[in-house]
């Protein structure tokens, strides 16, 4: 035991826990598990442990509201002051998005960040939770702190924390808690000028007062108060364009996945006869985004490359793009643009972290994920709603409608067929076991035909990164046709139930090739490959994904 004035440190012993995925950029569990004695202080210590010379420095804090989002703040923010922090900034009622979060560690000068949300996860007493670290420039842990951490955390054996009463985080001001200091913040205000500062507001602003209709869909999670400020206040939509705006612990029992699936309400909404023009959705914690043009949805690797093709055209891009970064599992669509704009394209295993670097070193402006994350060097997260206003800026200067710029996007460029099947809540030996054979069978697949044509190469996806030469092995299987086509399996480092199997499958034609087809049909024979070659069936009993997106 410590005394600092009237505050009381405590040294608490505890065991460690021994489930830190390595590899993963926090840590996502059910709620249940992080609510065991000591959990989530061993993983907040282990962060902790794996940093050096903060003393003094700053932390932020702030998570997507979901259930334990508050008590575990608390636990953060003592265990800062305990630890030696000289200043903790949290969001006013707990709150941060993830962009927003990444914006105020950068603005603030913070020493690194503590994201409180599972993302896309699901909330409430029975879901999912999460804790992710993000370093000084904003963006999520690179894969030496996550190792770091999850070493530690398998020999912690005692975490520190103050003895104190809880701090009121629902009123902005700064007050003292032992010799560090708290200051609450308006979570939304910084991040709505930064988004001011990009875009051309006024042009947005007179496309809505001249009849142009959106909806957004904030799926009970973080983006709510961001996206009536923003789109509500800041543009002039009218009250309501705003769907499910008030952040919820459990999110409504509904999935905050912006895909098809889950955001249902949304697509319903625009495929209807009186569909808005344009329609639009973020994940829990704000950082993915799903587009939905009047009758037109739009894959996330198609949206990463009009948003690539047509910054420009906002103020913030203007001068054009550095690079654009795509995650190996991303349709080659950006490709095709980064070509024509004669600008470097990276490939970089899933994940925003990869990304990281290259931002930093100025080799790259826009990054995107095929998982509905598109981003900028505004940030050091995917941010969801500025892809969201990208596209309005874009719609607001070229004068047309969704369905018409991805046409015209594809008879210059060709269109990347796509889809993502998941195979969720497979036993994980089964899942293991899957990958393995694949693995084993690299060698024997170029040359050999099947439904989906003639191999070309397979291999096992690694990454070298080009600013530190770090390597990152065992990224995906890939296997490519000779016709271009593309079929990619890789195990999620996100699901915190069994193991996910994604399937990634992608078709490209030509702008002279027929460029109607339904995704399904075009992408038929590789399915029927991709199920055949990875026998995916008979390691997993499921004849169908659960999930396509
Ligand atoms: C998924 C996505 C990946 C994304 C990650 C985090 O990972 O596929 O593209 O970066 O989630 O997104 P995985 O390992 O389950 O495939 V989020 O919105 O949690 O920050
Ligand atoms: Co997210």
């Amino acid at each position: 035991m410590q005394f600092r004035g009237f505050w009381v440190i405590q040294t608490v012993s505890t065991t460690p826990f021994n489930d830190q995925k390595p590899g993963t950029s926090g840590l996502r569990k059910k709620v249940r598990i992080f609510q065991q004695p000591h959990y989530a202080e061993n993983f907040v210590q282990s962060v902790f442990d794996s940093l050096e010379d903060f003393a003094g420095q700053t932390l932020v804090v702030g998570g997507d509201g979901r259930y334990l989002n508050r008590e575990v703040i608390q636990i953060v923010i003592k265990m800062a002051a305990a630890n030696g922090f000289g200043r903790v900034i949290v969001g006013q009622g707990g709150i941060l998005s993830t962009p927003a979060a990444s914006h105020l560690i950068r603005s603030a000068g913070a020493f690194g960040g503590l994201v409180l949300s599972a993302s896309h996860n699901p909330g409430g007493p029975d879901e999912d939770f999460g804790i992710k670290y993000n370093i000084g420039n904003g963006g999520p842990a690179p894969e030496k702190v996550t190792d770091a951490i999850a070493a530690r955390s398998l020999v912690i054996d005692s975490y520190k924390i103050l003895e104190a009463a809880d701090v009121d985080i629902d009123l902005i001001g700064t007050s003292q808690l032992g010799a560090m200091t708290v200051e609450v913040v308006d979570p939304v205000t910084a991040y709505a000028d930064l988004m001011e500062s990009l875009f051309d507001f006024a042009a947005i602003r007179a496309q809505i007062a001249g009849g142009f209709t959106l909806a957004f869909d904030s799926m009970s999670a973080v983006t709510g108060p961001y996206a009536a400020e923003i789109f509500e206040r800041r543009l002039g939509a009218p009250a309501g364009t705003v769907m499910n705006g008030t952040p919820l612990p459990d999110f409504g029992h509904h999935h905050p996945d912006p895909n098809l699936v889950h955001a249902k309400q949304l697509y319903d909404r625009m495929m209807a006869a009186d569909a808005p023009d344009f329609g639009a959705a973020s994940d829990g914690d704000g950082d993915r985004n799903l587009i939905i043009g009047r009758h037109s949805y739009v894959t996330p690797s198609d949206s990463l490359a009009v948003l690539a093709a047509n910054a420009h055209l906002a103020p913030g891009y203007k001068a054009g793009l550095k690079g654009i970064a795509r995650s190996m599992p991303t349709s080659g669509a950006a490709d095709r643009v980064a070509e024509k704009l004669g600008a470097p394209l990276y490939e970089t295993p899933t994940g925003w972290k990869f990304f990281g670097n290259l931002l930093d070193a100025g080799m790259a402006t826009i990054c995107g994920e095929e998982s509905a994350g598109t981003g900028s060097d505004h940030v050091r997260e995917k941010d969801g709603i500025w892809a969201v206003l990208l596209w309005l800026n874009i719609l607001a200067v070229r004068q047309q409608s969704v369905a018409a710029i991805m046409a015209d996007h594809w008879a210059t460029y060709g269109r990347n067929y796509y889809a993502r099947h998941d195979y969720e809540a497979i036993a994980k030996d089964k899942a293991d076991a899957l990958m393995a054979a694949l693995r084993g069978a690299l060698a024997t697949l170029p040359g050999t035909g099947n439904s989906g044509g003639t191999v070309k190469s397979a291999d096992d996806f690694a990454y070298t990164d080009p600013t530190d030469q770090s390597v990152s092995r065992n990224q995906g299987v890939r296997i490519l046709f000779e016709d271009g086509s593309r079929v990619v399996f890789r195990l999620s480092g996100t699901g915190t139930e069994g193991a996910t199997l994604r399937v990634y499958i992608e078709r490209y034609v030509g702008p002279d090739g027929d460029l109607g087809l339904e995704t399904g049909d075009a992408l038929a024979p590789l399915i029927a490959a991709a199920q055949d070659v990875a026998d995916i069936a008979g390691y997993t009993g499921m004849d169908k994904p659960s999930v396509i997106t």
